[in-house]
């Protein structure tokens, strides 16, 4: 498989844009090598400026559930964009959009569109510390919430893959509001927040943790803190920017019947356009400016071509049998997985919540940051440019989610299995 034009491309973007890239985990630092630059995509396939076809399960970090280009998705973009891209003035389609979010999370009575996950956590966490007048915030060790200051302290995705779960350039003053606790860990959970509760406005978290790759709440995790934070006045906020119509089209929250007071939303409901959301009770969301104190505001949040893409992709998610085809071709390709591992005899653990799934190379299981680390990333990163070399593309790092489309066929699946076996028995 040639990459020229691709090492070309990076050399050239290397003298203008920092590491080449302008989000860290598509540099490839983790798994050595340089990036391919994407041509095109259709589907469930990309394809490099070398020509190359890969099957997809990166799915731009989630937002491609219906695959890429969309037909009824490009079709409903072209219309919208002949009216214009922008207009800074409130219209339907944002009233719409809110109007099928509310349907699918009922817990988000009044939604604020913006423009990323990362605008959703730190507007959401604002938001919280308005209504409690309380500073303090819990998150946890590898969730990552995207890259706002206080938010950056042992986070996941590109943070845990380089190595900086602390970035530099975040003040003292900032990080000494975030309490970062270890997942599925209530007792240690419980016991901070007895001892802290009066300065505490919120809890931020993954329901599941796609940010260290896949870690499943452990039964019982969501539910006691839901009761914790419910008797200490604490606002439970659910970052679901990845597990919204991921996990199910209800998300977590309907997955595991848990519901937050607040909650945080991208990827998906954008259609691969920039989007993000947070939203919750009415009595919290009626904070938000203009109709109450807490300012938040944005240039292009609610933009039109973001809205039309996500409505047809809600549109079409709704449909009936949509999940229930997805999650048989996830059950087709967790199967295949497990089993080209255990015939190549390498030790793997695989997880899956609903569309997002991680294999992680240890013989262990994992259930938190701690025990994800202990992963075999050398051998992830060998095994990660052999199975691209064979034209199926996997996130970059052993610290982040895979996702499917319904524009995956069995044949993909097969393709899959198949090249995952022949390079885990040449590992
Ligand atoms: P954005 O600001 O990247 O739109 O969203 C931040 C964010 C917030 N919350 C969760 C649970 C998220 O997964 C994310 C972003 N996810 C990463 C992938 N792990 C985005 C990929 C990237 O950083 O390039």
């Amino acid at each position: 498989m040639k990459w020229n034009r691709s090492h070309r491309l990076f050399k050239k973007a290397l003298e203008l844009i920092p590491g080449g890239v302008n989000s860290p985990v598509r540099a490839f630092k983790a798994v050595g090598g340089n990036p391919i630059f994407i041509e095109r995509a259709k589907g469930s396939k990309i394809y490099d400026v070398d020509g190359n076809e890969y099957i997809d399960y990166v799915l731009s970090w989630g937002p491609m559930i219906l695959g890429h280009s969309n037909p009824r998705v490009v079709k409903a973009l072209k219309s919208a964009i002949e009216k214009g891209t922008s207009y800074g003035a409130p219209t339907a389609i944002e009233t719409e959009l809110a109007g099928l979010v509310n349907k699918a999370y009922p817990s988000m009575e009044k939604i604020r569109m913006v423009n990323s996950g990362t605008e959703a956590a730190m507007s959401a966490i604002r938001t919280a510390r308005g209504f409690t007048k309380r500073d303090k915030i819990i998150k946890f060790e590898g969730c990552y919430h995207g890259h706002a200051d206080g938010l950056l302290v042992k986070a996941g995705s590109g943070a845990t893959t380089f190595g900086v779960p602390d970035s530099h350039g975040v003040p003292k003053s900032y990080a000494k509001n975030t309490i970062t606790l270890p997942f599925n860990d209530i007792d240690t959970f419980r016991k901070t927040v007895v001892a802290g509760w009066r300065e505490i406005a919120c809890v931020i978290l993954e329901p599941v943790v796609g940010n260290i790759g896949c870690v499943l709440p452990r039964p019982g995790f969501l539910e006691a803190l839901r009761k914790i934070t419910l008797k200490h006045g604490i606002v439970l906020i659910f970052d679901e920017v990845m597990t919204g119509f991921r996990v199910s089209f209800g998300g977590a929250q309907a997955y595991y019947g848990i519901k937050p007071d607040m909650t945080c939303l991208g990827k998906v409901i954008g259609g691969g356009l920039p989007v993000g959301a947070y939203g919750g009770k009415k009595e919290i969301m009626s904070l938000v400016a203009p109709e109450g104190p807490v300012y938040q505001a944005g240039t292009l949040s609610g933009n039109p071509l973001a809205m039309t893409a996500g409505i047809e992709t809600l549109r079409i998610l709704s449909k009936k049998g949509t999940y229930d085809k997805l999650s048989k071709r996830m059950q087709q390709l967790e199967e295949g997985l497990k089993d080209a591992s255990k015939k190549a005899g390498i030790k793997t653990r695989f997880y899956r919540a609903g569309t997002m799934f991680c294999t992680y190379f240890t013989g262990s299981d994992v259930y938190d940051y701690t025990t994800a680390k202990r992963s075999d990333t050398g051998l992830f990163a060998r095994f990660f440019i052999n199975i691209l070399r064979q034209g199926i593309n996997m996130a970059p790092s052993q610290f982040e989610a895979g996702f499917i489309s319904t524009a995956h066929t069995i044949k993909d699946i097969d393709k899959t299995v198949s090249s995952v076996y022949k390079v885990m028995a040449e590992l």
